[in-house]
């Protein structure tokens, strides 16, 4: 949509200008006309360019309804197939950078259940209006009024590079992974005894959860792929339909992206025996099997670094910044704010962005791209080597170094490094 308006606001231009032309002098009407048409060709936007979310306001919406006009000031949508869409929101201790995560952790499930088990899962969120709300605060109880749709606090939200997700602060453990498949889970894939968007995750999931699950009851936490912590968990969890096998497939989930791998516990505070992806092979092989039927070894998408975030931050393991265990698993990264801080990427393919401030972007081996804010003419490219420096002549990206980028994207045109 955007191109079409763009086209049409430089027609305008042109017919403008052509009608002031031509009442002076038939002859220079055509001139005009012609290096006008070439410049509409040169304005012709970049397919390749990634275009990101925004956080919403919620009083300038209508028709989001009382209590989440009372209790929310933002929001922001995940489009479901069928055009519906499925809204997250939040209370004003929630950051963008937290609701944006959210949001990241959200498309990561759905875009890849559809691209697996079908639309039918996005659309039957989209259309059964539930919410998930990221209410001030933890789950003590203390903000319940605000608790109206699958809730993800504010306390345990460590966005990627934020302090708590930097430190493995385990008081502030990250229940985004967690909650957010709760909800798509709940409304979207359905369970045993309720079916929703695909009966045959439904019961892969199940049958999971009884293989992981000793047969006999006073087994529970002593044997099987449950820790001796999860006993009276697992009776709770039993006692409501659907909740045991919630709560198995997120412990899985969790594992498999090295959310517990920092921590003196295995997964969920012990409760969960799975601790690494690579202990899940001998330990959990069905749960591993299920959660790759439609997640990927690596995040496929765009996540999002805090900006109070310092120093390099690294997408590959390194056992002496603990954090690695979870960022080895991202491939797309976005610095934000204004900080000099850089990126060590990965050796697959990655999608880097700075921020305002100077960067050093290392992609390592892989097709790597960086992407920038502006056009290409905009910028100043010097090359040294494999070292790029790219300078913004208008003061948006700052002076950034590049290392092993193979591709420059801008607004208008990608640019191989080797053609440099
Ligand atoms: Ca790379
Ligand atoms: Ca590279
Ligand atoms: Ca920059």
């Amino acid at each position: 949509m955007k191109k079409i308006i763009n086209s049409i606001l430089i027609l305008t231009l042109i017919f403008s200008q052509v009608l002031l032309i031509s009442c002076q002098n038939n002859q220079v009407k055509e001139v005009a006309q012609t290096s006008e048409t070439t410049q509409v060709e040169e304005k012709i936007e970049n397919v390749n360019y990634v275009e990101y979310k925004s956080t919403k306001d919620i009083k300038s919406t209508k028709g989001l309804g009382g209590k989440a006009e009372k209790y929310y000031t933002k929001y922001i949508e995940y489009l479901a197939p069928s055009g519906k869409s499925i809204k997250i929101l939040a209370q004003d201790k929630i950051s963008d950078e937290q609701l944006l995560y959210a949001h990241a952790v959200m498309e990561l499930y759905l875009r890849n259940l559809t691209q697996v088990y079908g639309e039918k899962i996005p659309n039957l969120i989209g259309g059964s209006g539930n919410y998930l709300v990221m209410p001030n605060g933890k789950d003590d109880g203390t903000n319940q009024k605000a608790v109206i749709g699958q809730p993800q606090y504010q306390l345990e939200t460590a966005n990627v590079g934020s302090k708590w997700y930097i430190e493995n602060d385990y008081e502030h453990r990250d229940s985004t992974f967690e909650e957010i498949f709760h909800f798509v889970h709940d409304s979207g894939v359905g369970t045993v005894n309720n079916e929703r968007g695909s009966k045959k995750l439904a019961n892969m999931i199940n049958d999971g959860k009884n293989n992981a699950l000793p047969k006999d009851k006073k087994d529970w936490g002593k044997k099987g792929i449950w820790g001796v912590n999860a006993k009276e968990s697992l009776e709770e969890w039993a006692n409501e339909p659907g909740s045991l096998e919630a709560e198995y497939i997120i412990c899985v989930i969790d594992t498999y992206y090295g959310l517990w791998e920092a921590s003196d516990t295995t997964a969920l505070f012990g409760e969960y025996l799975g601790k690494t992806r690579e202990g899940l092979k001998t330990l959990d092989p069905m749960g591993l099997e299920i959660v790759e039927s439609f997640l990927p070894k690596q995040m496929n998408v765009m996540m999002r670094v805090d900006p109070s975030f310092e120093g390099t931050f690294k997408m590959h393991l390194d056992d002496k910044d603990k954090y690695t265990f979870k960022s080895q698993y991202l491939d797309l990264l976005s610095l934000t704010g204004k900080n000099n801080s850089n990126i060590s990427a990965n050796d697959n393919d990655n999608i880097l962005l700075g921020n305002s401030g100077n960067n050093h972007i290392d992609g390592k081996a892989g097709n790597d791209v960086v992407q920038f804010s502006g056009s290409s003419q905009e910028y100043t490219i010097t090359k040294d080597g494999n070292i790029l420096s790219i300078n913004d002549n208008s003061n948006r990206d700052g002076q950034d170094i590049l290392e092993n980028i193979e591709i420059l994207r801008f607004k208008d045109k990608d640019i191989q490094a080797n053609d440099l």
